[in-house]
């Protein structure tokens, strides 16, 4: 990865610092080692390979090399920001869904909480992860991968939900550091309007599955199926049981799946 032209990309930005990798394990281990080092607010990890890419719950993430974008951002968060801190992976969610909307009008969806969907297919997944230090947060980490050829597709045993990439629904190819570049302009944009109706309304229209029947899987707690309603202003996704009662479900260590069309590869 040439790091000239990826600076020269994202010349536009106002990057805190910028770690470039031919190869790596993650790179939000190593956002998450560099924002206990104290690095500056938005600044850049990004890696052409990953050998150990991180999805959430432990799963694997696959990135190519050449195939992909696998970056992370470090935020250091103001305060008001802090008691927000779950709506990160959505931000980050819309970031992606208003970059990919931007500059090449593809139309996506985002399966709540942040996996980013074209035709129900996963073309980008989202791993947030923060960095403490006792009760002071050094950062948060916005891990996002996103399939560009398809050479980054993974093998169907290794796709937990159907996946695609970026060329695939277009048909040419695309510039992936113009992509970086305007995502985290789009981060900015939504990092601005973190607790504003704005973000809540631009996540809902673009929510994937709404009126569909979906299971909410939260081990150990039982699973909930039900009818997606909406995100309620907290940033929760409503679900409707059966009985018409409706239960409000916080993004965390939870996962959703269609309760009609289970996932493709055994959950590992
Ligand atoms: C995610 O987890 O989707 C979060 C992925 C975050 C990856 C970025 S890349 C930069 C940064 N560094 C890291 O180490 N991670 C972040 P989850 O919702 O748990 O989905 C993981 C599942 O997606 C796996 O179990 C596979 O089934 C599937 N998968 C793996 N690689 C994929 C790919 N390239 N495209 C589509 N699906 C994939």
């Amino acid at each position: 990865m040439n790091i000239e032209t990826i600076q020269q990309a994202l010349l536009t930005l106002p990057l805190g610092g910028l770690r470039v990798f031919d190869s790596i394990g993650s790179t939000n281990d190593e956002a998450l080692a560099w924002a206990d080092a104290g690095c500056p607010d938005f600044s850049l990890v990004i890696a052409d390979e990953q050998t150990m890419g991180r999805g959430r719950f432990a799963r694997k993430w696959i990135t190519r090399r050449g195939s992909s974008l696998a970056f992370s951002l470090i935020l250091k968060p103001l305060p008001i920001e802090i008691r927000h801190l779950s709506l990160f992976a959505p931000m980050a969610g819309l970031a992606v869904w208003q970059a990919l909307s931007d500059l090449y009008q593809i139309q996506t969806q985002i399966k709540w909480p942040n996996d980013v969907l074209i035709n129900r297919q996963k073309c980008a997944g989202i791993l947030v992860e923060t960095a403490w230090n006792g009760n002071d947060l050094n950062g948060v980490v916005l891990g996002i991968g996103i399939n560009i050829s398809s050479e980054s597709i993974p093998p169907t045993t290794d796709q937990l939900f159907p996946a695609t990439c970026i060329e695939t629904a277009l048909g040419y190819p695309v510039e992936r550091f113009e992509l970086l570049a305007s995502v985290l302009h789009s981060i900015q944009y939504w990092r601005k309007s973190l607790v504003q109706n704005d973000f809540i309304s631009a996540w809902q229209s673009h929510l994937a599955f709404v009126g569909e029947k979906v299971e909410i899987v939260q081990s150990p707690k039982p699973p909930i199926i039900g009818v997606i309603k909406e995100i309620d202003p907290q940033g929760r996704l409503v679900i409707t049981q059966a009985g018409n009662s409706e239960i409000a479900v916080e993004a965390g260590d939870v996962h959703l799946r269609l309760a009609n069309n289970l996932p493709v590869a055994k959950e590992k």
